[in-house]
């Protein structure tokens, strides 16, 4: 399964890197894309989206699934 997300407050690699951890450390994640310019993710794997956007946003960056 794919998922696109929108991120806000993404402002530089760190929080690239800040987001990218915060998804590759969940059970199922086997892909991760953060696209700094687009402010989005592409996350594949076999997880809820859900919980894919509570991770990043308890991370300090609002989510929310993209169409
Ligand atoms: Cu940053």
């Amino acid at each position: 399964m794919k998922h696109h997300f929108h991120i806000e407050n993404m402002k530089c690699n760190g929080c690239v890197v800040n987001v990218e951890k915060s998804i590759a450390s969940l059970p199922g994640v086997t892909t991760v894309q953060v696209d700094l310019e687009g402010r989005s993710a592409v996350v594949e794997g076999e997880i809820a989206p859900e919980r894919i956007i509570q991770a990043i946003s308890k991370a300090g960056y609002p989510t929310s699934l993209q169409a």
